[in-house]
């Protein structure tokens, strides 16, 4: 297992198409395996390959909801040094995989999120997308599967979806803040 370094925008290995998987073999387990060490390490619901250099059209995606039947914990973090402690259920995993997704009938009615990415780091915009959707896609083995999705699941997989045809999630925004949001990336970079 391996943390692999996370691609920040403007990198423009983030514009490109990424490429059916046609191999179903042992490096294409240890990409997945390295995709979710990434992803977790990194506090994120979801990952594409590309955003970690690869353009493959693998996708993982853990939406780690709270797990109300657990014990709740005090948590070991300190949120924005207001010396406060904070209690809250563990959360629960839930690895998914994606080989090769693809989107089916897109729902006619929309859902607006606060979406965020990996990628686009402290940067945070509101996203209309299909507020439901089909999806298809193959396992490690290359199986095929179909599942409806909605919620965030749907709103997590259209937005890794994008990463696989070279959008990101500020391309929906207008120009404007588009403009705005890469600024404020440049200007975080240069005073780091
Ligand atoms: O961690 C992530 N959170 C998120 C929140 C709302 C909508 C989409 C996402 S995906 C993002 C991780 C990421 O960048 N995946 O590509
Ligand atoms: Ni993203």
């Amino acid at each position: 297992m391996a943390i692999m370094e996370i691609i920040e925008a403007p990198d423009p290995r983030l514009k490109t198409v990424s490429t059916p998987v046609d191999t179903f073999d042992d490096q294409l387990k240890i990409l997945v395996d390295d995709m979710f060490e990434t992803m977790y390490d990194a506090n994120g619901i979801g990952l594409a390959a590309i955003q970690v250099g690869i353009p493959l059209r693998v996708l993982v995606i853990d939406l780690q909801p709270e797990d109300t039947d657990a014990e709740p914990e005090e948590c070991d973090h300190d949120h924005g040094g207001d010396g406060h402690s904070h209690v809250h259920y563990p959360l629960k995993k839930e690895p998914r995989i994606f080989i090769n997704p693809e989107i089916l009938d897109p729902a006619d009615e929309m859902n607006t999120y606060q979406e965020g990415c990996l990628s686009v780091p402290d940067i945070y915009a509101e996203v209309d997308r299909p507020k439901a959707c089909r999806v298809r896609w193959q396992d490690l083995e290359g199986n095929v599967h179909e599942e409806a999705m909605d919620g965030l699941l749907a709103t997590c997989i259209q937005h890794e979806m994008d990463h696989l045809n070279g959008i990101l999630f500020i391309d929906h925004l207008s120009r404007l803040k588009r403009n705005m949001a890469l600024k404020k990336l440049e200007k975080a970079r240069k005073a780091a």
